[in-house]
């Protein structure tokens, strides 16, 4: 058997939507109890309210911040209407039984993203607010709680069809919806706090659904700030994909200060090349493998200027990220109506990063470490020359973006080519070596790196047979010495940096 409401109390921050269900009280004769501004919406419906001061002999004092923290308002709503000695009590301290509470909270997430003051962002912490929501859904045995005005139809349809009654069913089902708000809510103040950096922005961003997920059958969202990253100047919406592999080239960018283009393919390099301009930068990297840069991501971190437009036009990419674009290069770029041109803003990402796994997150620091030259540690009697030591730094910076096992085969300043995702080093070597020959490229003189330590002299010795003469990998293998004895015997460089970069 449903159960009647007799009073409601009502507070909300967004008024909008509420007059079908004051209405539908009303019908009823349900008593609404009310704060300030609510009040006086629902009064100007014509319904009559009873003011909260007037219940609690209490004005709300402190401009709003203490309005309804009071003990007949949540003793009216926490005490436990089958337990003698609450109702007792209710009965002596004249508190009457609160059956429905319906809270909006202040929009502390939209205070923020705003862009309003630290006092303004501080003011719009819901206090009184949340305590109802979490008194009533406490209380879901004799009270209903709505929790955002998201729920007021669906609500509606509810006490409608029960002659403003409610079941057990669905006051639980209202107070687990009200503590998923509750917790969003202090998360997305606790993120405030913290920092973007510390934080990572998706805890005081805004939610916005994406088309579809990895796949057209997978339903998909973002939860963060794009808007803050990045301003998108023209092409169709990011998609799922397409939101990952732009966070795989961000990061593999972000390596160089050179001037450099980066192309990606389902997360993996296909092209990256450093030059003295950008139409040089960008067709070294397309070289690299033009026929894997189809439909991939494009990113730079020098202005795309009218030649560099030229000679990618001819490409279908999916998007191009750039700190800026020059006017005469964007006229070409914007021919092709879906391709995404997104111009990259100076701001800090999370240092954080975060991954669902079996029935839980995991949670780890993002890799920022990345050695050069300096930390290099020669254990072959041949010591890298001076540009060797320039491109394997250049190797290196690629290899750690790429998804384990990878080996990367480059000369200073252009990615020849590379084998990513492989079950065993040897297979991503040779992938590496086949790729290379396939798009035309000499590997003689070339360097190699990888991300993670040889287990075996095998990859020396495929890699020397295929013209390598220097290379750089972590070490820590026990078997380090066979191939350290198969480089020297052969006349190949080697450093150790003593940093593993696996990318799983
Ligand atoms: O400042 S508060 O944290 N202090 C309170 O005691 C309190 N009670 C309700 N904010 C409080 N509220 C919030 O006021 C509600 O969550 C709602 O967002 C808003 C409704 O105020 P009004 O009816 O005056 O527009």
């Amino acid at each position: 058997m449903a159960k009647k409401i007799q009073s409601a109390l009502i507070s909300v921050f967004y008024k909008d939507g509420l007059d079908k269900i004051a209405k539908l009280l009303h019908e009823n004769d349900v008593t609404i109890y009310s704060t300030g501004g609510t009040q006086k919406f629902i009064e100007e419906l014509g319904i009559p309210v009873v003011a909260v001061e007037d219940l609690t002999s209490y004005p709300s004092i402190f401009g709003g911040r203490v309005k309804t923290l009071h003990p007949k308002i949540f003793g009216g709503i926490l005490h436990r209407r089958e337990n003698t000695e609450d109702v007792k009590t209710a009965a002596e301290m004249e508190i009457p039984a609160i059956d429905l509470v319906i809270v909006d909270l202040y929009p502390f997430e939209e205070t923020v993203a705003s862009g309003a003051s630290e006092d303004d962002i501080i003011e719009k912490i819901d206090i009184g607010g949340i305590a109802l929501i979490r008194g009533a859904a406490k209380n879901f045995q004799d009270v209903l709680i709505v929790s955002s005005r998201n729920q007021y139809d669906d609500v509606y349809d509810i006490l409608a069809s029960k002659g403003c009654g409610t079941d057990l069913e669905d006051r639980k089902e209202y107070a687990k919806k009200a503590f998923g708000v509750s917790s969003h809510y202090d998360t997305a103040i606790h993120g405030y706090f913290l920092g973007a950096e510390d934080a990572g922005n998706f805890r005081s961003g805004t939610s916005k659904t994406l088309r579809y997920g990895e796949n057209p059958h997978q339903s998909a969202s973002f939860h963060g700030d794009l808007d803050a990253m990045f301003n998108q100047i023209h092409g169709k919406e990011l998609s799922y994909n397409n939101l990952v592999d732009t966070d795989a080239a961000v990061r593999l960018i972000d390596e160089f200060e050179d001037l450099t283009f980066v192309i990606m393919k389902h997360n993996n390099a296909c092209g990256v090349a450093t030059a003295a301009t950008a139409v040089d930068a960008y067709k070294n990297a397309l070289s690299c493998d033009p026929v894997s840069a189809f439909g991939g991501v494009i990113i730079t971190n020098t202005t795309v200027d009218k030649a560099t437009a030229e000679a990618m036009h001819p490409l279908f990419f999916e998007i191009l990220v750039a700190p800026a674009f020059d006017e005469d290069a964007l006229a070409i770029l914007t021919k092709k109506k879906d391709r995404r041109l997104l111009i990259r803003k100076e701001v800090k990402t999370s240092k954080k990063q975060f991954r669902s796994l079996l029935n839980g997150v995991l949670e780890q620091d993002k890799d920022m470490t990345m050695e050069s030259g300096k930390d290099f540690k020669a254990v072959t009697k041949t010591k890298p020359s001076d540009s060797e030591v320039k491109a394997l730094e250049f190797a290196l910076k690629i290899c750690k973006h790429l998804k384990s096992n990878n080996v990367v085969l480059a000369k200073e300043g252009q990615l020849l080519s590379c084998g990513v995702g492989q079950t065993s080093r040897v297979d991503a070597l040779n992938q590496a070596i086949d790729k290379a020959k396939q798009f035309g490229f000499d590997l003689n003189g070339a360097v190699m790196a990888s991300e993670a330590f040889f287990p075996f002299p095998d990859c020396v010795e495929i890699g020397n047979k295929a013209g390598i003469k220097a290379v750089v990998q972590p070490g820590g293998s026990i078997r380090d010495q066979l191939s350290i004895d198969y480089c020297d015997e052969n006349g190949v460089a080697m450093v150790m940096t003593g940093v593993r970069h696996f990318l799983h």
